[in-house]
């Protein structure tokens, strides 16, 4: 059992006040809030060993350089990467995808195939359409169903010796679908292709053991678990790492340079260009910690919880239409209201102090396959309550009287 309003204790956000009303926050899914742990550790970094790192011999450069490795280490175990090395600091998700979709241009050609999902979100789609102009391969998508979930047989059928990565999410930003991803790496690698996680909505719910999951890639961003905006990892296989391309050039990716020829650092500086996000860095390592401090079991009981509860609550709302019913769903719903646009519905609450996202939720196919402009996000985080869930559901019947 959570302490709920120990946690919330933790959140100085959560106790404020907006528009006159005590925040409830109900858009996680586009970031987290930041708990005092973590707000502090960053101020502590500035105050105590900030320094640049892999670059001196001076004591504080050495401090900071071996809180960002303890870092990388935290998240290696996290994720039960085989090797610190495999565990690649990046700016974000978008920042990873970029990385790894550039890398595949030295690996594709006319005739290859890039399989993505009808579930994703913009940054799993566009690099692999800029991947795919550049080298004449093609994009194919596996379809979805009404419920928001991907039909595996289609995905079957689209599977063949001409793909060489498939691209997908782990759980859909816009519906919280949690998708089969195991089977759909077994089955990839059956045909030779690669596996790209798209981790970002996933980590701030679950752990993921990407040893057990056997991806070549998954990539999730720090800000949506508790961490700083402006940090992300990227994972990867060890072999896939040495065989990719460096995404970008210059300081600290290099062994060697001169004008005839450059020879790259080993992993994992060969992807981390230039002077990293230092504090972010280490900071992450104490936001992961902090997670795991409550236990993502618990975190993963009390959600579903919150979900059961706001579908029910919601569902009787007459003239309300929920998307994304898949079977096995996190704490996300998205859902609109008859006859009224999502943003109307979004800045009336907004008001009453209630946070959530409007609009296409950066996966636009997903709404052209609705045939909506948008839906209204919730977004619930294991600091969330029932009381919060009543107030929005009082809102959302508030707003729709104003507007009807
Ligand atoms: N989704 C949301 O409100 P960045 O911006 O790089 O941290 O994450 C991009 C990204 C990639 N994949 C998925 C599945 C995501 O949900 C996101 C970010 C936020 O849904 C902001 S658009």
């Amino acid at each position: 059992m959570l302490d709920i309003q120990k946690i919330r204790a933790d959140f100085p956000i959560l106790s404020q006040k907006v528009n006159g009303k005590l925040l409830v926050y109900f858009d996680n899914g586009a970031t987290s809030q930041k708990p005092q742990v973590v707000i502090d550790a960053i101020a502590q970094y500035y105050q105590e060993i900030n320094a640049n790192i892999h670059r001196g011999v001076h004591t504080l450069s050495q401090l900071a350089t071996d809180a960002y490795e303890v870092s990388r280490g935290k998240i290696q175990n996290h994720i039960n990467a085989k090797h610190a090395h495999e565990v690649i600091f990046t700016s974000g998700t978008t920042h990873g995808i970029n990385a790894v979709a550039n890398g595949f241009a030295s690996l594709l050609k006319v005739g290859d195939e890039v399989l993505v999902s009808a579930l994703e979100h913009h940054s799993n789609i566009v690099p692999w359409q800029m991947l795919c102009e550049r080298t004449g391969a093609t994009l194919k998508v596996i379809p979805m169903n009404e419920q928001g979930e991907l039909i595996q047989l289609e995905y079957d059928k689209l599977l063949s010796d001409k793909t060489k990565i498939v691209t997908v999410n782990h759980i859909s930003n816009a519906l919280g679908t949690i998708n089969p991803i195991k089977e759909m790496i077994t089955k990839a690698h059956q045909v030779g292709a690669a596996v790209l996680i798209d981790g970002a909505q996933a980590t701030p719910h679950l752990k993921p053991d990407v040893q057990d999951l056997d991806c070549d890639f998954y990539v999730f961003s720090g800000h949506k678990i508790c961490g700083p905006t402006g940090t992300g990892i990227l994972y990867g296989k060890e072999d896939w790492l040495r065989k990719l391309p460096p995404y970008q050039g210059g300081g600290e990716m290099i062994a060697t340079v001169s004008f005839e020829k450059t020879t790259y650092a080993d992993l994992p500086h060969k992807f981390e260009a230039g002077t990293p996000n230092i504090a972010g860095g280490i900071v992450l390592g104490t936001a992961v910690d902090y997670l795991n401090g409550i236990g993502f079991d618990h975190i993963a009981q009390y959600e579903h919880e919150l979900l059961t509860y706001a579908t029910e609550k919601l569902s009787a709302i007459n003239g309300l239409k929920i998307y994304g019913t898949a079977e096995h769903k996190t704490s996300v719903i998205s859902f609109n209201i008859e006859g009224i646009h999502p943003y109307d519905i979004g800045t009336i609450i907004d008001k009453l102090g209630i946070a959530v996202r409007t609009g296409h939720h950066c996966a636009q196919p997903i709404m052209d396959y609705f045939k909506i402009p948008g839906t209204i996000r919730a977004s619930f985080a294991f600091y969330n309550t029932k009381e919060e869930i009543d107030a929005m559901v009082e809102a959302v019947k508030k707003a729709q009287m104003m507007l009807s």
